[in-house]
């Protein structure tokens, strides 16, 4: 077999040379300004009429008990495009009902997989460690409910891997504040594939103030004035399918590094559009892309609000123009429709540019998602809210932030490797594999520094735990790696930041200052969070509790390519010590009777592609 490229690296070539052939003499000029010719190393989807199909509502179940089920589907994503072969939960064609749950009462899901096929199974990488040949025929699958404080057991673990034709129980205390979670697949090396296919849906998570009904204390618009808008971007091929593929520079069946959609999905339709009354709306709303950021805000440049986030509503409603959002984040929106004149339109617009890499290749922004429509009736009339915490009917205001005691430096990498292919994302230049890994102990209040030294943002989540974000300072990058040489992937790279700091640092936007278990690393910046571990009496669970997946034999990595020989050392846990002086001492309780017993969680970048190859690294939370 020739010798494998990885994307970024011939995107950098490949790139250069179209950059410069596509501007010429006018190379430093307008730089700005959209190009209209479509890149010829780019796939483009088919041309179709935007805002003709309705805009989807999910339907919503409820319940203590719920099975779910993943399964091979074909979904009309557009009136004009045929059927494309999908994934969707639980009968749907694409995507996942929206389970509605009050927050502290215990949900059991029974979870199964029914694949039959893959839709994208010439795509799967199996050069990546732990994915399988058999795989693009019967792939697994691993249901994990983002946000949820889940014992470690039912947590969507991507080594507890659910194969066609089996089932899982998984119990959610969801002890935990009302908020936006989401459920989607995350099984080892094809989340990306999986999600992308359509193993994704959202979860309300309520309490006694945020109803959902008009008896909500807060006075949200509720019932049909609330709306979930599950956002993504994809690319179809000319026949109308779904592709996994943005370009032609990566050749099929390997990794693509991240690729942005040119076609706007939400709820599953292609550029819909949606007939409001004259009032008040509330979006749920979610980036469930698998790569990009995006720069959100109305096409008549009007004003609204963001009233919470992950984990929760904000002290009051924070008015905003635009605001973004990275792959992973929720959002809380409040839109005011009554402005509009009946039968007058907005559309909900992009216009964040592509990353670097992808511009160079031609990638301009996906520059809409959906339009709404006034109606002649009026809707949600009530007022926006002055408050939404700290009120009567509320609950309490944000606490402060807290006093972290342990400061653990983070970097987000791109490491160049000799061997093939060469392209890899990490985080603390260690592989999923490596048994170096964060053990952060309960009760204690950690900062967490992301040190991002490559251009592109990255938003990192970790399982189980909230935060708050602090802020974000520009860092020097090419002094700061000139300082310190990054040694070859395998061996922790963590340096500390603070001599390389370029600017005073960027406090949190108002709007993303709630309870959040994901932040957008922004590229070139120190971005810090705090992050409170929780205890195991506090949590009602063990967070540490080793436990037996459904499949002992698939844990470890075996994949056919290189990466198979990177096997996940499961129990050999060594201690370290970071470069800030964090102590990391912990003692190994795992038995040697149960090697391919598997414990903790994950946390990783939720750019999929990033996720599955290598930007994720096991942790445990230790007592
Ligand atoms: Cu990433």
């Amino acid at each position: 077999m020739g010798r494998r490229i990885g994307r970024r690296d011939v995107l950098r070539g490949a790139g250069m040379a179209a950059a410069a052939g596509a501007l010429g003499g006018a190379a430093g000029k307008a730089a700005a300004e959209p190009i209209e010719v479509k890149s010829p190393l780019l796939f483009h989807s088919p041309e179709v009429e935007k805002f003709v199909d309705e805009l989807p509502r999910i339907p919503v179940v409820r319940g203590s008990r719920l099975e779910i089920d993943a399964a091979t589907t074909s979904h009309r994503f557009h009136r004009d495009l045929p059927e494309s072969t999908a994934f969707g939960y639980s009968g749907q064609s694409y995507l996942g009902p929206t389970i509605e749950h009050h927050r502290d009462e215990p949900l059991h899901v029974r979870f199964s997989n029914r694949i039959q096929s893959h839709p994208f199974g010439a795509d799967l990488d199996t050069t990546i460690h732990g994915v399988q040949e058999s795989w693009r025929t019967t792939p697994p699958t691993s249901l994990h409910l983002h946000g949820g404080v889940t014992p470690p057991a039912s947590d969507g673990h991507p080594e507890n891997l659910v194969m066609p034709g089996q089932s899982i129980e998984h119990d959610y205390p969801l002890r935990q504040d009302a908020g936006m979670l989401w459920y989607h697949d995350h099984p080892m090396g094809i989340t990306r594939t999986n999600v992308y296919a359509g193993l994704a849906g959202m979860v309300l998570l309520r309490d006694e103030f945020d109803t959902g009904d008009d008896a909500n204390t807060l006075g949200l618009p509720s019932g049909e004035f609330e709306m979930p808008l599950v956002l993504q971007e994809k690319v179809f091929q000319p026949s109308g399918q779904q592709t996994v593929r943005t370009t032609l520079v990566v050749p099929e069946g390997l990794w693509e590094g991240g690729g942005a959609g040119d076609t706007g999905v939400v709820n599953g339709k292609v550029w819909p559009r949606m007939s409001v009354a004259r009032g008040l709306y509330r979006f749920r709303t979610i980036n469930a892309a698998q790569f990009s950021t995006w720069n959100l805000f109305f096409s008549n440049r009007m004003r609204f609000w963001v009233i919470g986030n992950e984990h929760g509503l904000l002290d009051a409603p924070v008015p905003v123009q635009n605001f973004r959002l990275a792959a992973g984040e929720r959002i809380d929106l409040l839109v005011d429709f009554s402005g509009l004149a009946p039968g007058e339109s907005v559309e909900l617009c992009n216009d964040e540019e592509p990353v670097m890499q992808a511009r160079l290749i031609g990638q301009v922004a996906m520059p809409v998602f959906c339009r709404f429509t006034a109606e002649q009736r009026r809707g949600f009339t009530g007022p926006v809210p002055q408050r939404l915490r700290g009120g009567r009917g509320q609950l309490p205001v944000l606490p402060p932030l807290p006093t972290p005691t342990v400061v653990r430096n983070i970097t987000l990498s791109q490491p160049y490797e000799l061997r093939l292919p060469p392209s890899i994302m990490t985080l603390n230049n260690l592989r999923y594999s490596d048994p170096d890994i964060e053990m952060p102990r309960q009760g204690t209040v950690e900062q967490w520094n992301f040190i991002n030294i490559t251009p592109d943002p990255h938003p990192i989540h970790i399982h189980l735990v909230t935060f708050r974000v602090l802020d974000r300072t520009p860092l020097r990058t090419l002094d700061y790696q000139a300082a310190n040489i990054q040694p070859p992937i395998g061996i922790r790279w963590n340096p500390p930041a603070e001599n390389f700091l370029a600017g005073p640092p960027v406090p949190a936007a108002p709007w993303e200052q709630g309870f959040k278990d994901i932040v957008r690393v922004d590229g070139g910046t120190v971005t810090r969070i705090l992050v409170r571990i929780p205890t195991a009496d506090e949590l009602g669970f063990d967070p540490d509790e080793p436990f037996t997946p459904l499949n002992p034999s698939l844990v470890g990595g075996h994949g056919d390519g290189h990466g198979g020989r990177h096997q996940a050392h499961n129990g050999t846990n060594h201690n370290s010590t970071d470069h800030n002086g964090t102590d990391h001492n912990s003692t190994d309780h795992n038995s040697t009777d149960h090697s391919r017993d598997l414990r903790g969680y994950v946390w990783h970048c939720h750019i999929l592609d990033h996720e599955d190859h290598d930007m994720m690294l096991r942790l445990r939370f230790v007592p």
